[in-house]
């Protein structure tokens, strides 16, 4: 299946919403306050915020009444005003042919799939590099188990503690043996809770400068994994988890369970924190590369 069809079909929830909406709006065939209206509250309910609707809308505005096919050439219009503003914000974490080793963090709220994205990311790189997985959400013995077996399949190395333990201290024990063992990657897991009342963030910058300060020379990736089916409410995690750990780039997952996908545009529009990749499903390959202008044709329902 080329790249463009598994955007395309994957996205099928929100692309039915947008164009299937889009095509009732404009059955009059005419661009008009009341077409652009109907246009502005059907971007609204696909969770594309209030700044990023208007530019839309001023785009459409200029759609000349003269068109032959209106629908067509409002679609068109908006995936090309969608990819201007996506595309300063894709950006591949691994770029073939750069053999720098790399420290990832995953950080993100319970549940938002930064486990099983770890699992899909070291599925799909395992074949060409030497992989350190490391367990430090020590909140649930399941979660150990459920990265594990991802670890497992893949023939990756894993480093875990004891259930409970202080995570910054599980991961200064991984960089250690990241640092004598000649790994490419260590990939770190965190919990999206924690046991006690500890603030999640300060413990997750807890972590993270220990491993900095037992590896000074390897590029530390902090990467956020938001849950897409959150759709406008993801804003707040960015917020939480961006600004006081440096996030470095951002994945969305679960962009193939809801017709929200629209909020990926707000992110991107808000924030300068590049977006690496996308989960469009639980299996390995389909975690996939961010691309801004398959994400806004394929969203619009056209063609690549
Ligand atoms: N449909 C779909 N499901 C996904 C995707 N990514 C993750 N999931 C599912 O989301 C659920 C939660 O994923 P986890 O990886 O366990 O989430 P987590 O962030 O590690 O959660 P905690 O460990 O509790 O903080 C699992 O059932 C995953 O299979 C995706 O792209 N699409
Ligand atoms: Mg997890």
């Amino acid at each position: 299946m080329s790249l463009f069809s598994k955007f395309k079909n994957n996205l099928q929830k929100t692309s039915n919403f947008l164009s299937s909406n889009i095509l009732n709006s404009f059955q009059s065939k005419k661009v008009d306050s009341q077409t652009l209206e109907e246009l502005e509250s059907v971007l609204i309910s696909a969770d594309i915020s209030l700044d990023v609707v208007e530019k839309l809308i001023n785009s459409v505005r200029k759609v000349k009444a003269s068109e032959q096919d209106i629908t067509n050439v409002v679609l068109e219009t908006l995936a090309k005003e969608i990819e201007v503003i996506l595309q300063p914000k894709e950006r591949e974490i691994f770029v073939e042919n750069d053999q720098t080793p790399k420290i990832l963090i995953f950080v993100g709220v319970n549940g938002s799939g930064k486990t099983t994205t770890i699992g899909k990311i070291v599925s799909q790189i395992r074949d060409e590099n030497k992989i350190l997985i490391a367990a430090c959400d020590t909140f649930r013995a399941a979660a150990i188990d459920q990265l594990k077996s991802w670890a497992d399949k893949s023939k990756s190395d894993f480093f875990s503690g004891n259930i409970n333990q202080d995570p910054a201290s599980v991961a200064f024990q991984a960089t250690e043996k990241f640092n004598k063992e000649g790994f490419d990657y260590l990939i770190i897991d965190t919990a999206g809770r924690l046991s006690n009342n500890t603030n999640l963030v300060n413990q997750l910058i807890k972590l993270k400068n220990v491993v900095s300060k037992i590896n000074d020379k390897t590029k530390i990736e902090t990467i956020l994994v938001l849950d897409g089916t959150n759709g406008s409410n993801m804003i707040k995690q960015v917020d939480i988890f961006g600004k006081e750990l440096d996030v470095t780039s951002i994945i969305i997952t679960k962009l193939d369970g809801t017709a929200k996908g629209g909020a990926l545009i707000s992110i991107a529009n808000k924030y300068e924190i590049p977006i690496s990749y996308i989960g469009l499903g639980e299996k390995p390959e389909d975690l996939i590369s961010f691309s801004a202008k398959n994400f806004s044709r394929s969203i619009l329902n056209l063609e690549a």
